[in-house]
């Protein structure tokens, strides 16, 4: 793991985070600067920059966690949708080099507009 990545300090527990889910594979937190309540970042446990990096296994790992944390997440703060998306590279606006899934849970008339940099 790269020592300066700060997602691998939080998957290693050397940052403390707000754990969301975690399995051998795959780790999920509150984001620290949410867009709104329950905003959960899911992440591979090993470090990979981008979602195309991920080997086909890891990929069905990260989408299979998303699966059962999407509607999870959701509930949790009685949203009847989401933005789940991922930055891909630091000119989308991928600021932590690290592969993140943004969910965002989504209100009626929240104000929110349809994204383009995921959480910018
Ligand atoms: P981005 O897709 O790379 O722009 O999103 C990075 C997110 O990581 C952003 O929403 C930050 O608030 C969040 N984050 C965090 O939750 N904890 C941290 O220590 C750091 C960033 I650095």
């Amino acid at each position: 793991m790269p020592e300066d990545c700060i997602f691998c300090q939080i998957v290693a527990g050397e940052i403390p985070s707000n754990t969301v889910y975690e399995d051998d594979e795959v780790f999920a937190f509150l984001d620290v600067n949410p867009l709104a309540p329950g905003h959960t970042l899911v992440i591979p446990k090993d470090h990979h920059e981008r979602l195309n990096d991920l080997p086909a296994d890891l990929a069905d790992d990260l989408y299979e966690a998303l699966h059962e944390l999407i509607p999870a997440v959701e509930d949790a703060v009685d949203a009847p949708a989401s933005n789940v998306g991922f930055n891909n590279g630091e000119a989308s606006g991928q600021e932590v080099p690290h592969v993140h899934g943004h969910i965002i849970p989504r209100f009626e008339d929240d104000g929110g507009h349809p994204i383009h940099a995921v959480g910018g």
